[in-house]
């Protein structure tokens, strides 16, 4: 076996530098991502209808690309869902053939189509669908010239500022078990965004899957931590620290809501048309100044939710600026750290004249845990000398026994599959920013006829599918009824699933 311990010590980024020297803007972890011998096949499930040309050109941020998934969900009665980011939300039967189950983009006109996290965004399940026919998404619309006010717009801004809207939606199909949606919808809440380019909206709506009926957490549902782009979403209000690291705002902080209307559950009224969850921290605390619907904040693009089923562990998949990309175990009433953090460094922007792109080292005294500070830190981490941009991660407990007892994640743009050891991370969640586990790459590869391996890359398979190269692989993971994980890409609209050893 590798003699490298699972947990790092990061001594190294201790000494890169003192801190209140020179910026640090390259590099800042010391050890690149490498293969360590987890090698695993991948196969392909289904394709989706190719979708190119269904938007206008200017309303595709990808034109080329095939279809653009963004999550593969599957129903306990066995049926499997997936949605194109184009406005379609598919079931997929058992020959993995694609009908189209609700058509989102029909749903909300003024959609807008033209950014990486965009349109149809996202969807799940309530947990009780089969009796309740509930399930949720998320798309974003243009602002000016819509007729609907949002529910919030950030603390000193007017509508005049508003520029795109993020949306959450309850569809309520009348009769769950048909496959094809008739019902009725209603808008749960309407957040205002203010800078430019349409950046980081709602990207995950998720309900924590290991609570039982009955439990607290149960029928709760939770929202990505995302900062609106108030980091890097363009135009004069981005690069805005100071819309962020507070709690009187529904952006930056992973919300956890209770869908149901105040008019039907009888509790008190969030933003919009749903109650704040009487557990929540910052709802029973009574402080009007601390938003009830937060349940962890610090966040810059915490893009994805996942739940170890073994313990329940909660993890969320942080994008990063210019330099670290994080996977962080989220608890309560916790802050995460961005724009004052980025990874185990203070972030530039924190500095008179400083900017985003640049990181300080942390004092050696806050990364050795002799001296708290009031951020939690990564569990595992990766510069961008590795990668760009996170993807969604789960802890694997599946069929393929080299992944047992790992954490399975990626990076979406250059669409390499990583692994870190779970142990590793829920030991590495100890209060002590410099400890944090090691992450290597997982060498991915294809049978032949023949049953020969060939070893590939995933944006070479994607190349192939779509017979053109790629700029980005816009990688994403999902994870299926029993616990198998499936690799999609927004670029070639394949359903592809991590097979064997
Ligand atoms: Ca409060
Ligand atoms: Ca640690």
């Amino acid at each position: 076996m590798s003699a490298t311990p699972s947990l790092l010590v990061l001594a190294a980024a201790a000494a890169l530098a003192v801190q209140g020297a020179a910026p640090i803007v390259s590099a800042p972890t010391p050890a690149p991502v490498v293969k360590r011998g987890l090698m695993v096949g991948v196969r392909d499930v289904a394709r989706l209808p190719d979708t190119r040309g269904l938007r206008p050109l200017d309303q595709d941020v990808s034109p080329a690309g095939w279809a653009r998934i963004n999550y593969v969900r599957d129903l306990p009665d066995g049926r499997r869902f997936v949605n194109d980011s184009r406005g379609r939300l598919y079931l997929l039967d058992r020959g993995n053939q694609a009908t189209v189950y609700a058509d989102v983009a029909a749903a909300f006109p003024l959609s807008v189509y033209n950014r990486l996290e965009s349109g149809f965004i996202a969807f799940t399940f309530h947990p009780d669908f089969a009796r309740n026919g509930l399930f949720y998404t998320i798309h974003a619309e243009r602002g000016p010239g819509n007729p609907t006010t949002p529910n919030f717009i950030p603390p000193g801004f007017t509508n005049a500022d508003v520029t795109y809207h993020d949306i959450i939606t309850e569809w309520h199909a009348t009769n769950p078990a048909a496959n094809t949606f008739e019902g009725t919808r209603r808008e749960l809440l309407r957040i205002a965004q203010v800078v430019e380019n349409l950046t980081h909206p709602f990207g995950d709506l998720e309900f924590n899957p290991t609570a039982k009926p009955g439990a607290p957490d149960y029928g709760l549902l939770y929202t990505s931590g995302s900062d609106t782009g108030f980091s890097n979403g363009g135009g004069k209000n981005a690069g805005r620290p100071d819309q962020v690291q507070r709690l009187d705002t529904l952006l930056g902080a992973i919300l956890r809501i209770d869908p149901r209307s105040p008019s039907a559950s009888g509790g008190q009224k969030g933003h919009g048309d749903y109650t704040l969850p009487a557990v929540n921290k910052f709802a029973a605390d009574n402080d009007p100044r601390t938003f009830g619907e937060i349940y962890a904040y610090g966040f810059r693009n915490a893009h994805r939710l996942s739940w170890d089923l073994t313990d329940g562990t909660m993890f969320a998949s942080d994008i990063g600026m210019n330099n670290i990309e994080e996977i962080n175990i989220v608890h309560e009433g916790r802050n995460y750290g961005w724009m004052k953090r980025e990874g185990l460094f203070e972030n530039g922007i924190t500095r008179p004249g400083g900017r985003l792109d640049q990181l300080f080292a942390l004092p050696a005294e806050i990364l050795d845990g002799r001296k708290k500070d009031e951020f939690t830190y990564p569990v595992a981490m990766y510069d961008h000398t590795q990668g760009q941009a996170i993807t969604g991660g789960f802890a694997y407990h599946g069929r393929i026994p080299a992944l047992r007892g790992k954490f399975i994640f990626g990076d979406i743009v250059r669409g390499r599959v990583f692994a870190a050891d779970l142990a590793a991370m829920k030991k590495a969640d100890d209060g002590i920013p410099q400890t944090v586990a090691a992450v290597e790459e997982v060498q991915l590869y294809t049978r032949g006829a023949g049953g020969a391996r060939t070893y590939v890359t995933f944006r070479e398979l994607i190349e192939a599918a779509n017979g053109a190269t790629a700029t980005r692989a816009d990688l994403q993971i999902s994870r299926t009824l029993d616990g198998e994980l499936l690799l999609t890409s927004r670029q070639d609209g394949w359903i592809r699933m991590l097979a064997e050893e």
